[in-house]
C-alpha cells in the first residue's frame, strides 16, 4: 500500500465500545482534585457579593487569624505577580475595548461572584471557613444587566472605557443587494429572539492543582481544563513565568462543553502563588461558584429579518445581534457571535446577506463558548424565521424549507459569505426525518384534534442545520483577528515490540478519542486497536497542540494522525523494500506485512520492520533509526456537517406544559470513524439543546444577583425529560480531508433547540402565539397562551401585533390563499 491507497478498512465505521468507559464507570478514573499533593495549601475565593461596586477597604486581619489559614491576600497585594492581565485571545476589531481584568479585583468588582481575595489555608475546609472573615468595604454601584439598556451607555461597567460597547463588528458585502432584495420582496418577515444565558454543567465542576518541581523553579498545573496547550501559553503570557517552565496536565475532566475553553482566575491564582510561595496550591470549585465564577453561555438578543419572492423564495436577508458580553473578556469571548455570522444563511440558498454584531458589557459572569459557541444561536434564528416565513406565505415548513435548500449538486457551494461549503445533501436529511415521523400522518392528526377541539395540542418543528466545524484553516482564523492557528499536532511511533503510541494533541473530555484514534491507526497501519496507546493532554508528552473544541478533534486532529501513520508506514516500506532486496514500488502491504509483488514468499511484517528501526543494524543508507513521524496539519477548510431535527410535542393548554412525544434527528457527518460514539455524541448534544428549550436559564433580578446559583433553580434535565430518539445519520464524505470527515461534537446542540420551539409554536398556533420564550417552561408557555388570548405581548417576545392574529389565518395557508403583501411591508411589528 501507498500512503494514497484506501486502506483496508477492519475497525473504522465499527461500533466500538469506548476503552475509557470502564475507568470512568467503576470510579477509577483520576480526576484533579484526586491527585495527590502532600502539604498543599487549599485556594479559596472571596468573592463579591455585588454586581457592581467600588472596594475602598479589605480587612484581612480577622482572616488571617483563623484555624489553619496560612496566608491572606487581597487583589493590590497581588498586583506585581501579573506581567499581563487575564487574556482574551480574540480582538475581533482594532478598536475593541478590552477592560484589564486581573485574577482578582484591585479597585471595582464588576459582577457577583468576582473575586477580590486569596485565602491559602492547610484545609479546604478551613479555607472556606475563613471566606466570612474577610471584612471587604464596598460601595455599591448600578447593575447592568439588560442588554438594549446597556447600549444606551446611561450606567457604565467601565467608566473609564465611556462606553459599555465592547467593539461593533460587521458583515456587509453587498448593501445595494440586499436593500433592493428588501424593497421588491413579496414576503418581509421581522423577528425578535432571544438566547437565554446558560451555565455550563460538567460533572466535575473546574479544579486546578499547581506544584512547584523540585529544582529549577519548574512548575506543573494540573487542571480541568480543555485547552492544557493554550493554558500554556496563556500562563506564561500572565505571569511572566518562561513557557518552558510550565507543565500542564488535564486529567479526567468530568466534561467541558466550552466552559473549560478558558483561562481562569482560580487558575492563575493558584499557580502564581505555588511559584511565589514554592508550595503546591489547589483550588476546587463549589457548584454554587461553578454558578457565578465559571462563564456562562449565549446570551444574544437577535434581531433577524427575511425578504422574500412571492414563493417563500429568500431573496435576503439581515441579521442585527446584541451580544452579551459580561462584565469582562474572557478568552474568546468576543469571537463567539462571529462563529454564527457566517451560519445565519444556515442551509439555504439565499440571494444576500448582511450582518452586524454590537457586543456590550453587563454587571454579569463573562460569557464565552458553550457548546455550539454562536451556531445553535445562529441556527435557532434562521430556523425560527423560516417558520415564521412559512406562516406568513402560508406554505409547510417542509415544503418551505425545500425550496430554499441549497441543491446536492450545487456543491462544493459559495456561500454569500465567501466560505466554501464542502459537500451536503439537505433535502436527503429533510425527507429522511419526515420519514421517521409520518410528517403527513402528523400533519392529518393536528387538523383532525384542532378540529376536535382539544385540549392538548400537537406540535411539530423542524429544524434544518448546518454547521462550520473543524475549527480551522489559519488563514480564516487570521481574517477574523483569532489570535492562534488552527492546525492539530500527532505523532506516531511504532516501538520495538511492534506496539504503536499515538501523541495527540487534541485534548478529549468525554468525546471517546482515546478508542477513535486507536481505531484510526490500527486501520491504517492494519494493527490491533488494542495495541495503540493514545497519549493526550499533558504537555510534557504532547508539547504541541490546539486541543479540543469547535468540533475540530476528528476533521483536523485525526487527519493529522492519518497523515503521520501514512508517513510512518512509507519510511518502514523503505526499511522493508531494503531488507526485503526488492524496490518499495514492488511491495504490498496487507494485513500487517510487507511482500514483494509476485513472490509471496518475500514477506516483511511491520513487527519486524519496527525491529530493524530500532536496531538499526542495516538500514538504507541516510535512513533514520526508529519508526515515527509527526505531523502538523493546518486544513485548507472548515468541515461543514449537517442535518434536520424534528421534534414532536403536545402541549396542554390548561398548564402550559410540554410533553416531547418524539424527536427524530437525522444528521451527516460524512464518513463516521465510530457510529456509536457519534450516536452518543449526538445524543447528548440534543439533550443540550432541549435543555436551553425548555428547562435551563440564567436568571438575574434587577440588582445584578444571581436567581439560579443551584441545581434547585437552575432546572438541568434528568434522564426521565427526554424523549428516546430516533436517530438516523447519512453519509455525505467531506472532499476536503482523507477520511472524508466531518465533526460530530456540537451538531445535536445546534439542531434541537429550534425544533423544540418550533414545535411548541405551531403547537400554540391556533391560538395566534408566535413566540415563546425559552426556556419554554409551563410559566413562560401559560403566559404567551394568555397573551395571546387578550391580544396582548409576552415580555420578551415577538410583538403582540402577531399574537393577535386570528385562528383562522394562523393555520397553513396554500400557496394560492398567500396574501402577497406589497414591498417592505412585512409584519413589522415582529412575529408572522
Ligand atoms: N467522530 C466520528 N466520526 C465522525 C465525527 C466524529 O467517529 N464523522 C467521533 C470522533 O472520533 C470523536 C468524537 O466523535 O471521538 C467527537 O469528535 P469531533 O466531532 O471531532 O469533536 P471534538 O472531539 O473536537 O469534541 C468537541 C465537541 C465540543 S466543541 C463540545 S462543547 C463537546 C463535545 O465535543 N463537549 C463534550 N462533546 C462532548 N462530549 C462529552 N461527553 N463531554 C463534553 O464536555
Amino acid at each position: 500500500m501507498t500512503a494514497t491507497e484506501a486502506p483496508p478498512q477492519a475497525f473504522i465505521g465499527t461500533r466500538r465500545l469506548r476503552r475509557e468507559d470502564p475507568p470512568l464507570l467503576t470510579g477509577e478514573s483520576r480526576f484533579t482534585a484526586d491527585i495527590p499533593a502532600p502539604g498543599a495549601l487549599y485556594l479559596a475565593i472571596v468573592r463579591s457579593p455585588f454586581a457592581h461596586a467600588r472596594i475602598n477597604s479589605i480587612d484581612v486581619s480577622e482572616a488571617k487569624a483563623m484555624p489553619g489559614v496560612v496566608h491572606v491576600f487581597t487583589g493590590a497585594e497581588l498586583e506585581e505577580l501579573w506581567a499581563n492581565p487575564m487574556p482574551c485571545a480574540w480582538p475581533v476589531t482594532e478598536d475593541m475595548k478590552n477592560p484589564p481584568h486581573y485574577p482578582l479585583a484591585i479597585s471595582t468588582v464588576n459582577h457577583v461572584g468576582d473575586g477580590v481575595a486569596a485565602i491559602l489555608a492547610r484545609s479546604e475546609t478551613e479555607a472556606r471557613d475563613a471566606l466570612d472573615a474577610v471584612d471587604v468595604d464596598y460601595d455599591s454601584l448600578p447593575a447592568v444587566i439588560d442588554l438594549e439598556h446597556a447600549l444606551s451607555d446611561e450606567v457604565l461597567v467601565h467608566e473609564d472605557l465611556g462606553t459599555n460597547t465592547a467593539y461593533r463588528w460587521e458583515l456587509r458585502l453587498d448593501d445595494d443587494a440586499v436593500e433592493s432584495a428588501f424593497a421588491n420582496a413579496a414576503h418581509v418577515v421581522k423577528e425578535r429572539y432571544v438566547q437565554q444565558r446558560l451555565m455550563p454543567m460538567f460533572m466535575e465542576p473546574r479544579a486546578c492543582l499547581a506544584v512547584p518541581q523540585p529544582f529549577g523553579g519548574d512548575i506543573t498545573l494540573y487542571s480541568a481544563t480543555q485547552i492544557p496547550h493554550i493554558l500554556k501559553v496563556m500562563t506564561a503570557v500572565t505571569l511572566g513565568i518562561p513557557e518552558h517552565q510550565i507543565r500542564v496536565v488535564a486529567p479526567s475532566v468530568g466534561g467541558g462543553f466550552g466552559g473549560k475553553l478558558n483561562v481562569y482566575a482560580d487558575e492563575m491564582l493558584a499557580t502564581a502563588l505555588a511559584f511565589k510561595l514554592k508550595v503546591p496550591v489547589r483550588f476546587t470549585e463549589e457548584r454554587t461558584e461553578n454558578a457565578v465564577g465559571t462563564i456562562h453561555g449565549r446570551g444574544q438578543i437577535q434581531h433577524m429579518e427575511l425578504a422574500a419572492d412571492a414563493d417563500g423564495k429568500v431573496t435576503a436577508m439581515r441579521v442585527e445581534l446584541v451580544a452579551d458580553m459580561g462584565a469582562y473578556l474572557q478568552l474568546v469571548t468576543p469571537g463567539i457571535p462571529l462563529l454564527g455570522a457566517f451560519l445565519y444563511a444556515g442551509v439555504y440558498d439565499v440571494g444576500a446577506y448582511q450582518f452586524g454584531c454590537t457586543s456590550v458589557f453587563t454587571t454579569m459572569t463573562p460569557t464565552d463558548a458553550y457548546r455550539g459557541a454562536g451556531r445553535p444561536e445562529a441556527t435557532f434564528a434562521i430556523e425560527r424565521a423560516m417558520d415564521a416565513l412559512a406562516r406568513k406565505t402560508g406554505i409547510d415548513p417542509a415544503e418551505l424549507r425545500a425550496r430554499n435548500m441549497i441543491k446536492k449538486e450545487q456543491f462544493p457551494y459559495e456561500a454569500v459569505t465567501g466560505l466554501t461549503y464542502d459537500s451536503g445533501d439537505h433535502e436527503g436529511a429533510l425527507d429522511r426525518a419526515k420519514e421517521l415521523v409520518d410528517y403527513d400522518a402528523l400533519r392529518a392528526e393536528q387538523t383532525r384534534r384542532r378540529e376536535a377541539g382539544d385540549t392538548k395540542h400537537l406540535g411539530i418543528g423542524i429544524s434544518s442545520y448546518f454547521e462550520m466545524c473543524g475549527l480551522a484553516p489559519s488563514r480564516v482564523l487570521a481574517s477574523l483577528n483569532y489570535s492562534a492557528g488552527g492546525w492539530e499536532s500527532a505523532t506516531v511511533r511504532i516501538l520495538p515490540t511492534s506496539k504503536v503510541q499515538v501523541v495527540s494533541g487534541a485534548t478529549p473530555h468525554g468525546q471517546g478519542h482515546e478508542t477513535s484514534w486507536a481505531m484510526i491507526v490500527a486501520d491504517r497501519l492494519g494493527v490491533d486497536p488494542d495495541d495503540v496507546d493514545v497519549i493526550h493532554s499533558d504537555t510534557a508528552l504532547s508539547p504541541l497542540g490546539m486541543d479540543t473544541y469547535g468540533s475540530r478533534s476528528l476533521a483536523v486532529g485525526g487527519i493529522a494522525i492519518t497523515m503521520a501513520c501514512d508517513q510512518v508506514l512509507d519510511k518502514a516500506r523503505r526499511i522493508a523494500a531494503h531488507q526485503l532486496e526488492a524496490s518499495a514500488e514492488d511491495l504490498e502491504y496487507r494485513g500487517g506485512e510487507f511482500s514483494v509483488r509476485g513472490s509471496p514468499d518475500k514477506a516483511m511484517p511491520l513487527a519486524a520492520v519496527a525491529f530493524e528501526a530500532f536496531t538499526a543494524h542495516d538500514l538504507p543508507d541516510g535512513e533514520e533509526p526508529n519508526l515515527e513521524a509527526q505531523v502538523t496539519y493546518d486544513p485548507p477548510n472548515f468541515s461543514w456537517p449537517f442535518g434536520t431535527h424534528i421534534c414532536v410535542v403536545e402541549v396542554d393548554e390548561e398548564t402550559g406544559s410540554v410533553d416531547l412525544r418524539q424527536y427524530a434527528a437525522v444528521d451527516d457527518c460524512g464518513n463516521q470513524i465510530n457510529p456509536l460514539i457519534v450516536e452518543g455524541q449526538i445524543h447528548g448534544g440534543i439533550v443540550q439543546g432541549i435543555a436551553q428549550a425548555l428547562f435551563e436559564e440564567v436568571v438575574y433580578d434587577d440588582d445584578g444577583n444571581l436567581q439560579t446559583s443551584t441545581l434547585a433553580e437552575y432546572l438541568v434535565p434528568s434522564a426521565a425529560d427526554v424523549p428516546k430518539m430516533d436517530l438516523e445519520q447519512t453519509v455525505t464524505p467531506s472532499p476536503t480531508n482523507p477520511l472524508g470527515v466531518k465533526g460530530v461534537g456540537e451538531a445535536g446542540t445546534i439542531g434541537a433547540a429550534p425544533a423544540v420551539i418550533n414545535a411548541v409554536v405551531d403547537a400554540l398556533s391556533p391560538f395566534g402565539v408566535t413566540d415563546v420564550p425559552m426556556p419554554a417552561s409551563p410559566v413562560n408557555v401559560w403566559t404567551a397562551i394568555q397573551a395571546a388570548r387578550s391580544g396582548g405581548a409576552v415580555e420578551g417576545t415577538t410583538s403582540g401585533a402577531a399574537a393577535a392574529e386570528s385562528e383562522s389565518a394562523t393555520r397553513w395557508r396554500t400557496d394560492e390563499e398567500s396574501p402577497h403583501d406589497g414591498a417592505g411591508q412585512g409584519n413589522q411589528g415582529g412575529g408572522s
